[in-house]
């Protein structure tokens, strides 16, 4: 994964390397057809599928990308570098420095007279002109239109959500759209203070442009992580929405491609197989879980956030893996000793939206990750892992119509019984006893798909079920309702 780094943190090795793959690119003719994009884009007025609307940030994340992918191509250790304008915001910062972007406008016209895009270098002759433009030079007029943006102003950007509201364009409110706020009053600054080239429909052709727009890419990301709950908006097919702009329209340039990218595609940064400097890679923490323990309480707290857990299998034996609560999150199970060896993997199995994966496993090390159902959701749960640690006892018999089965819960315990169904027709499954039991049936044929689940509905605080089953095995779990009750039981099943 490649990282984009602040630029004022970039050695003079990595400056060379990033200016040397742009000249390559500036030579073979593909940097031009970049600049043409970009123009084509705003030629298109209000039919603009890059500006002016939702999709400002997602077209540049997919045009910077593709820019970077192209240079890449021609080193592949370098990465676009990010301008942070709210530190480096003087005329003599060293981005430009003659070894980098080359300085401020000072020759006729606002030509760039150093650096390695000066014109005098014979390397940066501008070919993709605005209309009715003349200057094939880089210009530059720093300060001239105005000022840099402050931190103070990309924390309140930061804090605006949802992502963008109605009318969806350049008069979408500053405080009900985060995109319009940024681009209004964020972005189109950093364009005018460079002034010059920068401010035209062709604003690439000045190579800071990738630095400015990157930073951009940047502070993106940062809403997105800051605000966990909030997606890109609109959907396709909203009123008054410009073709390209809603979340599953292709984008042009790009669609008439065999799978045309939409803004979707590209609102995980880390997906597109870059990250940023800023980010706290912290690595995947484990989380050890007891066997048998309490269930231990977690979140996905971020969209797409992945927990992890281990718990260790002593010996052979039959383990159950499942969540509780309210969130609809998904379980996976690896190993023995391996947390890329994919055992099995569960969504609704278990009570409610919760996974519930039971196995008999081999002794060794293993590894659950839950993740939400969506990958733009979160919300809390709880995980238990629970297993004999020994050898399995066999699964107790309830015969249909025989003598209920004496049973004694201990805290936590869970115990697991099974009745053969030979002749399809209701069937009541019933504890009897003090203690308040609760019951889950599975089946038919498989220990872990539920087919009901009660509490009370039998006498006292004992549990019912009364099902129609057809042919088969099935199993009931009993335990107590609250995780650290005790007590005797007997379970019966009767047609
Ligand atoms: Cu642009």
């Amino acid at each position: 994964m490649g990282t984009r780094k602040n630029q004022s943190t970039l050695t003079a090795a990595e400056k060379a390397a990033f200016v040397g793959a742009v000249k390559a690119l500036k030579a073979n003719g593909s940097y031009d057809v970049f600049v043409a994009q970009h123009r084509t884009a705003f030629l298109a007025g209000v039919n603009d599928p890059a500006h002016g609307g939702p999709a400002f940030l997602p077209w540049h994340r997919e045009y910077l990308r593709r820019f970077e992918r192209a240079l890449q191509q021609i080193d592949p250790s370098v990465s676009i570098p990010y301008w942070d304008w709210t530190v480096d915001r003087t005329t003599n910062a060293s981005i430009w420095n003659a070894n980098f972007m080359g300085g401020n406008g000072t020759g006729p016209g606002g030509r760039v007279m150093t650096g390695p895009f000066a014109f005098s270098t014979g390397e940066w002759t501008l070919t993709v002109l605005d209309p009715g433009d003349t200057d094939n030079f880089l210009t530059r007029a720093f300060g001239a239109m105005g000022a840099l943006p402050t931190q103070q102003g990309v924390n309140a950007a930061i804090n605006i959500v949802p992502y963008d509201s109605a009318p969806w364009n350049r008069n979408s409110s500053m405080n009900t759209s985060f995109r319009n706020h940024l681009e209004g009053i964020i972005h189109n600054p950093g364009h005018m203070w460079v002034g010059g080239s920068m401010m035209a429909m062709s604003s690439p052709n000045d190579p800071v442009f990738w630095l400015h727009h990157c930073n951009i890419d940047r502070l993106w990301a940062v809403w997105q992580r800051e605000n966990p709950g909030q997606n890109y908006r609109p959907p396709s097919g909203t009123a008054g929405v410009v073709n390209g702009h809603g979340l599953d329209d292709p984008m042009p340039p790009w669609n008439n491609e065999a799978s045309p990218p939409t803004p979707r595609d590209v609102l995980d940064h880390h997906a597109l197989g870059y990250t940023y400097d800023d980010e706290e890679e912290e690595p995947p923490q484990i989380v050890p879980l007891t066997l048998d323990a309490a269930p231990f309480a977690a979140s996905i707290g971020q969209a797409g956030e992945v927990d992890t857990y281990s718990f260790v299998a002593s010996s052979q034996g039959n383990y159950i893996i499942e969540t509780e609560g309210s969130t609809d999150v998904v379980a996976a199970l690896y190993g023995p000793d391996d947390a890329n060896a994919l055992v099995a993997e569960d969504d609704d199995s278990g009570v409610g939206r919760n996974p519930r994966i039971a196995r008999d496993l081999a002794p060794g090390t293993y590894y659950v990750r839950i993740r939400h159902y969506s990958g733009s959701s979160t919300g809390s749960y709880r995980i238990s892992v629970r297993g004999s640690g020994g050898p399995q006892p066999g699964i107790q018999t309830i015969q249909i119509n025989g003598p209920a089965v004496q049973g004694t819960l201990s805290a936590n315990e869970r115990d697991l019984y099974t009745f053969t169904v030979s002749t399809s027709g209701s069937h009541t499954i019933e504890t009897a006893g003090s203690t308040d039991c609760f019951l889950t049936l599975f089946g038919p044929d498989s220990q872990t798909a539920v087919i009901a689940q009660d509490d009370d509905s039998g006498p006292g605080t004992n549990s019912r079920i009364v099902q129609n089953l057809g042919a088969g095995v099935y199993y009931v779990q009993v335990r107590h309702y609250s995780p650290t009750g005790t007590g005797a039981y007997s379970v019966s099943v009767r047609t």
